[in-house]
């Protein structure tokens, strides 16, 4: 119902597939999520600035630092107490996203262990012995069963109350773990962390708002260094470790000829067995009887990019392309698993013949058939969902089918082994083009679309900006469907780096964007990070490195932010946290923290002047490194000059 016509869409994206799907939309009468931001607007002045709570029953209250009305909630609690409330219980809910992701791959670990894993097992024995040496678990003469047993027993341990330490933060440098130990953020338990950021903001109780944002840091911590890296892990060691590979992305993944599957979601759990189910002759069979030329699988968000960097899946697209995929007409299914799928996709579908199959127990949908998943039954389960997919298609109106575009190609499967790897087994290579200069350093450039900020331009632009700089990027979640769909994924994209950049580019055949995989998997730039100050025998925090989430809409990348800073990567957000109520808070987060974690925050909307507070960060490093710098100040910052919103 989108009411701009034409070239109108624009405004919305810079995405030619959403643009004709939103055109689409406004014939068909359909809502998006445009549609429903622009009902919301004026959105509230209060809740923008953080400094709205509703945690009991006092309130709601609101406090108006900036004008003459209340100061003060009903229990007294200033801007300060409610900006780091809020702010808190924002990292707690995308901790828990993360942690309970990975507690659900855990017990999977924990099935395989006891010889219940069904279709699952250990794909990658040689990352199960170095993740059991981590825990100090001994080997030798144990089967792969033995092991994924009590490793799975010992991880569980991280999610409680036994630890003093998480055992994998040990992987930061030390000089890091000495800044947690001495500022008492070290993380403890996965869970305990988050059930104690949510006693603190109870009412009441951590009546201090820098202790309450120094528990928030914590919690934090114990998502990177816990339970996102337990998520990453342990699905190399199941599914396997990600390896480089070509494949493709936007709704032209799409085939008109073939049953189109999406996956979406973030857990692979369920995603690997549907690609097996796939490739079942039978079901292939099924589908041609039915007219189909095959069984084609797409993915969505994060769910997408956990299958696109182990199997090469193409991609659909990313967060604000999951309506879109389903006005296409052309997708028999859409198969989620949890987080990040809006409630409305359900409606769309009615639209349609889509069907949508929720798949977990705690994320059920309103419209969605329903089918439990059980890792013990997985391929069995994987090919029932399979089967009503290819049943639909009898369903699909041809004349409804529209794919607007052909897909662009890319290059996916970067981990921390396969990096190192193309580099010939030690990250020495990289260490010394940066060192020369040829690359200046790197940044993460992760997260989400949000409808705030035109799509993908955040992403884009921002990326441009580095690699054409000498910046290496690396992409993790949504920002990798940006990228790739911007044709930056691709060796060839070497000819849009810089000459440094470009020539070390040219040389190892990858792209100037290496795609890292999913939002959990923020965690292989942490561990690489780590690696690359290990090897330096420095902190992170005193490498060119920075981070940056230009279009980030997520609790998850609340998070995420928290952890990515406290282990010393400068960060530069798109979209504004609701935090500018409290300037105490906000002179913290922007300053201060620099002293205590040696980075901090800082928000840009306009991803061409981010490039620059980038650019001069990278710069500063290097010169206290004593490695060839320019001025900073002679990176001249631009005007604020793209039309975002
Ligand atoms: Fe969700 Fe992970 Fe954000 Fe994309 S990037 S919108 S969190 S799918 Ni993670
Ligand atoms: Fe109001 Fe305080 Fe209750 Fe929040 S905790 S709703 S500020 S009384």
């Amino acid at each position: 119902m989108t009411t701009f016509g034409g070239n109108g869409y624009k405004k919305f994206s810079i995405n030619p597939d959403t643009q004709a799907m939103l055109e689409i939309a406004r014939r068909e009468g359909i809502e998006t999520v445009w549609d429903r931001l622009a009902k919301q607007e004026p959105q509230c002045g209060y809740c923008n600035l953080g400094t709205s709570c509703r945690i009991c029953a006092m309130g709601p209250c609101r406090v108006d630092p900036f004008g003459d009305g209340p100061q003060k909630g009903v229990c007294g609690a200033d801007a300060d107490i409610i900006v780091a409330r809020n702010l808190a219980r924002m990292i707690a809910a995308g901790a828990s996203a993360h942690s309970d992701h990975g507690r659900d791959i855990l017990e999977t670990l924990h099935l395989v262990g006891e010889g219940k894993g069904g279709v699952y097992g250990i794909s990658d024995p040689d990352k199960l012995k170095r993740l059991a040496a981590e825990y100090g678990i001994p080997t030798e003469g144990k089967s792969d069963q033995e092991i994924a047993a009590e490793l799975a027993w010992e991880m569980m341990e991280d999610y409680g109350m036994r630890r003093k330490k998480l055992p994998m933060a040990a992987r930061a440098p030390a000089a890091r773990q000495a800044v947690w130990e001495n500022t008492g953020v070290y993380p403890r338990g996965i869970d305990r962390e988050n059930v104690e950021a949510l006693h603190r903001t109870h009412m009441g109780v951590d009546n201090d708002w820098v202790n309450i944002l120094l528990h928030a840091v914590r919690t934090g911590l114990s998502d990177g260094w816990g339970g996102s890296l337990v998520a990453t892990e342990l699905s190399d060691v199941l599914f396997g470790v990600p390896t480089p590979k070509a494949s493709n992305m936007n709704l032209g993944v799409l085939k008109a000829d073939q049953v189109n599957i999406i996956l979406h979601g973030h857990n692979p759990m369920l995603s690997e067995v549907i690609v097996a189910a796939s490739q079942d002759p039978e079901l292939l069979e099924l589908a041609r009887s039915k007219g189909a030329n095959g069984i084609n699988l797409a993915g969505l968000c994060c769910t997408g990019n956990e299958v696109l960097m182990r199997k090469g899946i193409p991609m659909a697209g990313n967060h604000l392309m999951q309506e879109l995929c389903i006005i296409t007409g052309a997708v028999e299914m859409m198969i989620v698993d949890y987080q990040c799928i809006m409630p409305a996709v359900t409606e769309t579908a009615k639209c349609y013949h889509t069907k949508v199959i929720s798949t977990f127990d705690k994320a059920k949908f309103p419209g969605a058939e329903h089918i439990s998943f059980d890792p013990a039954r997985g391929l069995e389960i994987g090919k029932e969902i399979v089967r009503k997919a290819v049943e639909n298609f009898a369903n699909r109106v041809p004349e409804r089918v529209y794919i607007p575009v052909e897909p662009v190609p890319m290059m996916t499967g970067f981990s921390v082994e396969a990096i190192v790897g193309a580099l010939g087994g030690t990250p020495e290579p990289l260490v010394n083009a940066i060192k020369e200069g040829a690359i200046r350093g790197a940044v993460g450039v992760v997260g989400c679309n949000n409808p705030k900020i035109k799509q993908d331009l955040g992403h884009t632009e921002l990326t441009k900006r580095l690699i054409e700089n000498d910046i290496l990027v690396v992409v993790t979640g949504c920002a990798t469907v940006a990228d790739g769909k911007a044709g930056l994924m691709v060796p060839e994209a070497a000819d849009l780096a810089g000459p440094g950049l470009g020539a070390v580019c040219r040389a190892l055949g990858i792209p100037p964007v290496l795609h890292m995989g999913s939002c959990v998997d923020n965690t292989r730039i942490l561990v690489l990070a780590a690696a690359l100050a290990n090897y330096l025998g420095v902190d992170i925090s005193a490498l060119p490195l920075a981070g940056a989430a230009p279009e980030w809409y997520s609790e998850k990348a609340v998070s995420i932010g928290a952890y990515v800073v406290a282990s010393g990567i400068y960060t530069v957000l798109g979209t504004a946290p609701p935090v500018f109520g409290s300037p105490n808070v906000v002179k913290l987060l922007t300053e201060g923290l620099e002293g205590v974690f040696g980075a901090t925050f800082a928000v840009e909307p306009d991803p061409n002047r981010a490039a620059v507070l980038i650019r001069r960060h990278i710069e500063r490093k290097r010169a206290a490194l004593g490695l060839p710098a320019l001025d900073p100040d002679s990176i001249a910052m631009p005007e604020p000059a793209l039309a975002l919103f």
